[in-house]
């Protein structure tokens, strides 16, 4: 066998073996479950994006393009497939979207043959990632995602660089029709649409911040409405979600993908940030707005909801987790799409009665560590009490 058939038989096989890989629950805190793999990883994306097949051009079957992780995926239930359109990164450093699909949500993603060409705005960019799909009531599905580019304000300065919010939409995922990027003053990573009109607007999460990694005196996640959104631009942002000193969401928090309906309001994930001495941590949480008016928060649990643990921790970028997506299904079963350290995707599984039960009777943050200690004195109250200690 030559040294070409050798390796690529064994290239496939192990793709095959990955992609086919059965996924399952682990028992935790019964809020959600994690799951025992990683759903996607950029050992999961196909030989074919990867390795040059002809034996003339390539006799090593030698990798030509490498990939190096699959993060930040959208995501939506077409049909009855689970859909997630997933933040490849390059070898070279470049995103760019990518099509996976599952019959089951939980394993055997597999992308479809080709990743997704976005078509340019005027104003090219030179990186794109992290996107937030919204199959909206007007009809289309669309997907915000951030756009960088280099600050042109700053020619001397490599690494200084510009966010705006990226909007495109399409109705299979494959062809897309880019609208004009969001205009607006401040910089903006994480925007977010609402799924409806709101006072016959459409409406958008934003996260208004000072410079590229800085929220600055951007306070938190902010809520805004847009009269046209084939030339959108942000008028007047009101602050929804703020950061507080002292919490998990103390230098940034953004929006994860578009909040879900239920019965008893609006249920939102979203990221934390806080700075430490190896640099920032990234964390989930929820909140809850008002069914009628989805800017205004009527549940707050106090932490995270979900923090790295064992491998999850390592990774590009360390201690990080992020969502900009989920799936809530017809029978109320939720699936939680999050990226570990900027490195691959996984699953968590909960339901909207349990996320909600988690919104309305996790203690709200009390911002002190006496008002923390109060609350834990309050559960231990009525435990000894119902015990009869
Ligand atoms: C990276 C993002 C990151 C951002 C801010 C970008 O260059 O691609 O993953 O969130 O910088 O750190
Ligand atoms: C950001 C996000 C993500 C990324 C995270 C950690 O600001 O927008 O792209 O996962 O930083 O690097």
């Amino acid at each position: 066998m030559t040294t070409f058939e050798y390796r690529k038989s064994l290239v496939l096989a192990r793709y095959e073996s990955l992609v086919t890989r059965p996924n399952a629950p682990i028992e935790g805190n019964g809020v959600y479950e994690r799951y025992v793999n990683p759903v996607i990883t950029a050992d999961m994306v196909p030989p074919t994006w990867r390795y040059d097949f002809n034996p003339a051009t390539n006799p090593y079957f030698m990798e030509r393009i490498g990939c190096n992780a699959t993060l930040n995926s959208g995501a939506i239930k077409l049909g009855d497939k689970y859909v997630l359109v997933v933040r490849v990164e390059g070898a070279d450093r470049k995103s760019f979207f990518a099509v996976a699909e599952s019959p089951n949500g939980i394993d055997n993603f597999r992308f479809r043959e080709r990743p997704i060409t976005m078509p340019d705005s005027d104003d090219p960019a030179t990186n794109i990632y992290d996107m937030r799909l919204t199959a909206h009531e007007d009809g289309w599905i669309y997907g915000l995602f951030c756009v960088e580019r280099h600050d042109p304000a700053c020619p001397g300065d490599l690494s200084a660089a510009t966010a705006t919010c990226g909007i495109a939409r399409t109705k299979d995922l494959d062809t897309w029709e880019r609208l004009p990027d969001l205009k607006c003053k401040s910089q903006q990573r994480n925007v977010v649409l609402h799924p409806e009109f709101v006072e016959g607007k459409y409406a958008l999460y934003t996260r208004p911040q000072d410079g590229f990694i800085d929220a600055g005196s951007g306070g938190g996640i902010g809520w805004a409405l847009v009269d046209d959104i084939t030339c959108a631009e942000l008028g007047e942002e009101t602050i929804i979600d703020a950061r507080y000193y002292h919490t998990i969401k103390e230098v940034k928090n953004g929006e994860g993908p578009h909040p879900i309906k239920t019965p008893k309001g609006w249920l939102h994930l979203a990221h934390g940030v806080r700075g430490c001495a190896s640099g920032l941590r990234y964390v989930l949480y929820l909140y809850m707005t008002s069914l009628e008016r989805p800017w205004e928060k009527i549940a707050s649990p106090g932490g995270y909801f979900m923090a790295p643990v064992g491998d999850e921790y390592i990774g590009d970028v360390m201690n990080v987790l992020f969502t900009n997506g989920w799936i809530a299904d017809e029978d109320g079963k939720v699936f939680i799409y999050y990226a570990s350290s900027d490195t691959r995707m996984h699953v968590a599984t909960s339901t909207v009665d349990r996320l909600i039960d988690y919104c309305l009777n996790t203690p709200q943050d009390g911002l002190t560590t006496t008002e923390s200690v109060r609350a834990l004195n309050r559960l231990i109250d009525a435990n000894l009490s119902y015990l009869g200690k």
